[in-house]
């Protein structure tokens, strides 16, 4: 009777472990038929009607069938498991041959290399980079510079104002005036950095561009000593054939001033469409330190001059790189920046 029962069992049971379909349907299996509430467990407690010497006989058939029924578990559970493992191998495959997906690379920005450029001729001269902050005092920006109070540059319409007295740096002469103040002379430094004007955007104007100023202070300096420098500055830059030429200019911080051109590096000179038919492309403005400059500082005029001068980045990244809006500077397009 309990031979039948568990002949009955069993063979269910082998057929349901061939009907699974997945481990879910397996787990399911094995609790209909060996978990706590399952069939085989319920022959177990049927053993207290069969007599005490066929117990250990019977005992011995249930734990029998127990046993088959386990092993026919698990060799469907290894079974499911490897054609699991075989269809993710098979779906997941990955091709190592493949072209390897290229990581984006960043570009050097055209003002950045013009500046690294810069900063090397200067270096080359024995010049120091220093850089200062961004927002500065009137009195940096504007007074220690001899920029009187009236000035047009010192309009709300031209310098983003902080407070009265705290300003948006619209040139970095601030940082020279920063080191003039330290009293560590001779000074030879250039000074590079972000500036602030409240110009409206177009091809030549952005209201936040960036300038390089140089500063050379010491005993017996001339204005023969900024030409020559100023002039190995553009061959350095433009090419070795380029000529100077210097107009006279004013600017309150300088005495005597003026603004440097360079003979046009496309067509030497002759005048082409690049230089306007003028064979000279202004460059950038200098000058002799003004005295009062130095006084305001504690640099005794008697006994240091200095000359001064100042690039604007972007004038030199347009030229250099022949872009004619200044405005592609800084869209930052990825195409755009990876031409030069
Ligand atoms: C320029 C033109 C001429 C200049 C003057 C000074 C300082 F601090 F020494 F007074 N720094 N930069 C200067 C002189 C800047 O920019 C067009």
């Amino acid at each position: 009777m309990i031979k039948e029962t568990l002949e009955k069992i069993k063979s269910e049971a082998q057929a349901r472990i061939k009907d699974s379909a997945n481990l879910e349907d397996l787990n399911d299996v094995r609790v209909k038929f060996l978990g706590k509430k399952g069939e085989l467990t319920a022959v177990l407690k049927g053993m207290k009607d069969v007599a005490a010497e066929e117990r250990p006989k019977v005992g011995a058939v249930v734990n029998e069938a127990r046993e088959e029924i386990e092993e026919a578990l698990n060799n469907a559970r290894l079974a499911l498991e490897k054609s699991v493992m075989e269809n993710k191998l098979k779906n997941e495959k990955i091709d190592v041959t493949l072209p390897a997906k290229k990581p984006i690379l960043g570009h050097r920005h055209p003002n950045q290399i013009a500046l690294e450029e810069i900063e090397r001729i200067f270096i080359g001269l024995g010049y120091e980079v220093v850089e200062g902050p961004e927002v500065e005092r009137d009195y940096y920006n504007f007074e220690a510079l001899n920029i009187p109070a009236d000035h047009p540059a010192k309009d709300e319409q031209d310098t983003f104002y902080i407070t009265d007295d705290i300003l948006l740096r619209t040139q970095t002469s601030g940082t020279q005036v920063h080191e003039m103040e330290k009293g560590r002379l001779p000074i030879r430094m250039i000074s590079p950095g972000r500036v602030f004007r409240s110009d409206e955007v177009d091809a030549t104007h952005s209201p936040s561009f960036h300038q390089v100023e140089g500063l050379l202070i010491d005993k017996e300096v001339s204005f023969s000593d900024l030409k020559g420098t100023l002039a190995e500055f553009a061959k350095e830059l433009f090419g070795a054939d380029t000529k100077v030429k210097f107009r006279p200019h004013h600017f309150p911080f300088t005495e005597p001033s003026a603004e440097m051109d360079v003979s046009c590096f496309k067509c030497g000179g002759k005048g082409c469409r690049f230089c306007k038919g003028e064979g000279w492309i202004e460059i950038l403005g200098c000058g002799m330190v003004h005295p009062h400059v130095l006084e305001m500082s504690k640099i005794d005029p008697l006994q240091y001059k200095g000359f001064a001068f100042g690039v604007g980045l972007e004038r030199i990244a347009l030229l250099k790189y022949e872009i004619d809006d200044m405005r592609l500077l800084y869209e930052n397009d990825e195409r755009f920046l990876k031409q030069f």
